[in-house]
């Protein structure tokens, strides 16, 4: 009995060890997460398998309408600057195109899964967010930095998780005008 009280007193000491020791590292993730966050606003809403028919022809549009070239054997899309912009995150892919974006423009970024949960990750642009199926999330994204960098996913989903790879191209107009000029 006696030691039975004694084992019982040590798993409660392991435990709140484990809870300091696990805060101690949380916290500090968190805050340092948050610090290095663009405040992008993000509003979330419901979505009906209905809607997601709708939200698939909108990818659609966006593609056929603002493809300016291929590569790679992808269509690399280039919407206005301002413009709500499309993503449909599916097992086990971004949507077979490749977004290009103008630095320190405003966009509506729209996302949205087909299957189930996953999560945006474009590291360098400081863009993570998870979307889960039956809800859709606008992001008011702002690129920061140009160049091209990979969109990953942040919730494992299955045998093809790593290879969930997209792409993002962001470009600097007032670079592209200053070479223009010369
Ligand atoms: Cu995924």
């Amino acid at each position: 009995m006696n030691g039975q009280t004694e084992k019982k007193g040590l798993n409660y000491k392991l435990l709140a060890i484990t809870l300091i020791l696990a805060a101690g590292i949380v916290i500090p993730l968190i805050s340092y997460v948050k610090s290095h966050s663009p405040d992008f606003k993000v509003s979330k809403e419901k979505i009906t398998k209905a809607d997601l028919i709708g939200y698939k022809e909108k990818v659609d549009a966006m593609v056929a309408d603002y493809t300016v070239r291929q590569q790679d054997g992808l269509p690399i899309v280039h919407p206005p600057v301002g413009s709500d912009i499309y993503l449909l995150a599916k097992n086990y892919d971004w949507g077979k195109y490749t977004l290009e974006l103008e630095k320190g423009a405003m966009y509506r970024l729209h996302l949205a899964t087909l299957d189930m949960k996953h999560a945006i990750v474009v590291r360098e642009l400081k863009l993570m967010n998870r979307i889960k199926v039956g809800e859709f999330k606008i992001i008011e994204f702002i690129p920061g930095v140009s160049g091209e960098f990979y969109m990953l996913c942040g919730e494992f989903c299955g045998q093809g998780h790593a290879s969930m790879v997209g792409k993002i191209i962001v470009v600097d107009p007032v670079a592209a005008d200053a070479v223009k000029a010369l």
